[in-house]
């Protein structure tokens, strides 16, 4: 053990050196008592301080870039799946119909900077994922059996939600038949390894480039579809009626020049803030800290992270600070990493 530990203060110590040499690093102290294997993600010193500043230069020259693009109203509506139904097997597609005040607003993707407008996508409450070509259906695969809710709204190419009305859509629906943790429909190469008892999938399965993220090989002529293999997991009990809060960001790795200020941004529903002449408050914590009080329906940026995990937690509170009930989705912790 004791061997055990001084090879792993060696290699700790050089670790330090190394990242000591890479930047202006001095919390040796702090570092040397938390310090992991050099494979791990490095575990996050505790001498973060994070303060709010303004929205990044950088993204303000984007919106002027942008035009009128940001003052848009854009308006979501699901095609498919339509609430209330009932899906058989668990590749569900997703198509939706953008309308509404668009000023130019599109999404798409810029095979260039691999940027651009595109949809956020929440199956029950995991993290966002992008949609970005609207003219194809997105798939959700490998959907657990049961209840669950899908929750878009239209963003900006920094992932900034749009937030008029009508721009945030929720259905809920029931997946028979559906994927199991253990025993995947399709692997990340897109091969269906499971035998899909409604048939569902297998009708999909001859469309070349279904079940990939990449472009389809160049002897077929479907394009490919977006999609994603989605975790296990079921609905929460939501009432779409009820005050909402919709986690969007942070979520995910920041690098470099992204990592400098991170926005926290959320959708609302049924719910005004008391900034906004409301009843409610949305509360964050980082990493377990302190509550901090966001009071306004605005993202906000903050500055200061440390490299390494954090997480994030976004709540709905009322008056007296208790979290709205609302199935579970207004408390969301979501870990994201920073790589500087
Ligand atoms: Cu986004």
């Amino acid at each position: 053990m004791r061997r055990t530990l001084l090879s792993l203060t060696v290699v700790a110590t050089a670790a330090l050196f190394l990242a000591s040499c890479a930047s202006d690093n001095t919390n040796n102290t702090t570092a040397v008592t938390n310090v992991t294997p050099p494979a791990a993600t490095p575990t996050a010193p505790a001498t973060q301080t994070l303060e709010v500043v303004e929205r990044p230069q950088k993204i303000k020259d984007m919106m002027q870039a942008r035009g009128e693009q940001d003052q848009a109203k854009p308006v979501l509506k699901f095609i498919e799946p339509r609430e209330g139904a009932t899906l058989p097997g668990s590749t569900v597609n997703l198509k939706l119909a953008l309308s509404g005040d668009l000023k130019g607003y599109k999404p798409g993707k810029d095979p260039a900077t691999n940027m651009g407008n595109h949809i956020h996508v929440i199956l029950d409450n995991q993290p966002y994922e992008a949609y970005y070509n609207l003219d194809q259906p997105f798939e959700l695969r490998n959907v657990s059996e049961g209840k669950h809710t899908l929750r878009v709204f239209p963003s900006r190419p920094w992932h900034e939600s749009f937030k008029s009305e009508g721009a945030f859509q929720m259905v809920s629906f029931t997946v028979k038949g559906g994927g199991d943790a253990s025993k995947p429909t399709t692997t990340n190469t897109g091969q269906v390894m499971a035998d899909n008892k409604s048939g569902a999938n297998k009708a999909e399965t001859p469309k070349a480039g279904a079940n990939t993220n990449t472009p389809a090989n160049s002897n077929t002529a479907a394009p490919a579809r977006e999609g994603k293999d989605m975790a296990a997991g079921t609905a929460s009990d939501v009432d779409a009626k009820k005050p909402l809060l919709t986690y969007s960001r942070p979520k995910g790795e920041y690098k470099g020049p992204d990592a400098e200020a991170i926005m926290i941004d959320f959708w609302l529903t049924n719910a005004k803030l008391q900034g906004d002449g409301g009843d409610y408050r949305v509360r964050y914590s980082i990493d377990g800290g302190e509550a901090k009080y966001i009071d306004k329906w605005e993202p906000i940026w903050l500055k200061g992270w440390t490299a390494g995990k954090h997480t994030v937690k976004l709540e709905l509170v009322d008056k007296s600070g208790g979290v709205v009930a609302n199935g579970d989705y207004n408390s969301t912790s979501r870990d994201i990493t920073i790589t500087p």
